[in-house]
């Protein structure tokens, strides 16, 4: 079985049209061709609103030494941006279970790049050497520029975005999954053979339907609520999208006044989730996104929870503000065309909190 077609599902194509060719009179000679959304910023629906497009490769790893995919030390590479929340997901998840020594990563360059020559499509890149910028890598497995040529290389009919993460397969040169809500749930149970903490389950059975209840929540109005507030191209999506967001906000301040972690008082999958916006709240989508109702450090809880969740060991590691505001500020020209960064607001998260008074 051809595993690449057996795994890659396409996502629905968005239609991108230029100005141009929205004009009525506008002949083209390429009206049927249909293409897709290759950026986050240009996922933006007719009412301004912006849409996520899915991922698009989907294949899990499986603790099955007979699935296309079987877990195995040293078979899988991990590709990240510091910048990028889904991806530190995975990361925090590399870390927290120990599993850094089964699965090596590496990071790309915190800015958009050019990604091919003659071609004007931005996205991630390598550095030329180890010394270009401190925390990102070039590519140890192919030497490649740029992430897409990774997809190019695992899929020659791909057209959409060229995202990270990206889990990579060494052995079938492929991609296998690009979802990190999907790869953090391999990383939690595939790999417990090899994990140093392995006992450390982010999805337990008895919590499973608390935490999928939890995540579509904070996914939609937390997560991918700071995109669709500043990736709005209209007033009217905006001001919805921020209304959401900070009713979400409100509520996990509230339960997180009343127990240690979102699910109750063990740490879950849906903290990991969480903390990836929080951490990136007061720097960034405050400023960069316009969601600038209330920032994190008004909120006492979940202040403290941040910080709570950032001292966990191997937590802190996942965390490089300079990459986070270099890329946001610098990365999105239609957002922010000069690309200064801002100087706040240099939260000490390491400084002691008020959680373990929910210890048990
Ligand atoms: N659903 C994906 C989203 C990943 C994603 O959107 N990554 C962004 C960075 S934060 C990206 O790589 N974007 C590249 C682009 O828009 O061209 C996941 O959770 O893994």
């Amino acid at each position: 079985m051809d595993v690449q077609r057996m795994t890659l599902f396409l996502p629905k194509p968005q239609i991108a049209l230029c100005p141009k060719e929205k004009c009525p009179t506008f002949r083209s000679p390429f009206k049927h061709i249909i293409r897709m959304a290759r950026s986050s910023i240009d996922e933006t629906s007719e009412s301004g609103a912006f849409t996520r497009t899915p991922s698009a490769f989907r294949s899990v790893i499986s603790r099955d030494p007979n699935a296309p995919f079987p877990a195995e030390s040293g078979r899988y590479h991990l590709y990240i941006s510091y910048a990028c929340p889904w991806a530190c997901r995975c990361l925090s998840y590399l870390k927290i279970k120990g599993l850094d020594n089964v699965i090596a990563f590496t990071a790309v360059k915190s800015k958009w790049e050019r990604t091919k020559d003659g071609d004007e499509h931005m996205g991630w890149a390598f550095p030329a050497s180890e010394t270009e910028e401190p925390g990102a890598e070039p590519d140890p497995l192919y030497g490649a520029r740029s992430i897409r040529q990774l997809y190019e290389l695992a899929s020659a009919n791909y057209t959409g975005k060229y995202s990270v993460p990206v889990l990579w397969d060494k052995k079938l040169k492929t991609i296998v999954n690009n979802e990190s809500s999907e790869i953090i749930r391999m990383l939690n149970s595939e790999f417990n053979d090899m994990a140093e903490n392995a006992a450390l389950d982010l999805y337990p059975p008895h919590l499973q339907p608390q935490i999928d209840e939890i995540n579509e929540w904070i996914y939609d109005r937390i997560n991918n609520g700071v995109y669709k507030c500043g990736f709005a191209k209209k007033q009217g999506p905006y001001n919805e999208a921020v209304g959401k967001l900070y009713e979400a906000l409100d509520r996990c301040e509230d339960i997180l006044s009343k127990q240690r972690y979102i699910c109750g008082n063990l740490l879950s999958e849906a903290d990991i989730r969480l903390f990836v916006t929080l951490i990136r709240f007061d720097e960034v989508y405050a400023v960069h996104f316009k969601c600038n109702k209330k920032l994190i450090r008004e909120y006492p809880n979940l202040l403290n929870y941040s910080k709570d969740i950032f001292q966990i060991p191997g937590m802190s590691s996942t965390v490089n503000m300079d990459h986070i505001k270099r890329n946001y500020y610098g990365s999105h020209p239609s957002i922010d065309p000069l690309g200064i960064i801002p100087i706040g607001s240099h939260l000490n998260y390491s400084s002691p909190h008020d959680r373990a008074k929910f210890s048990i």
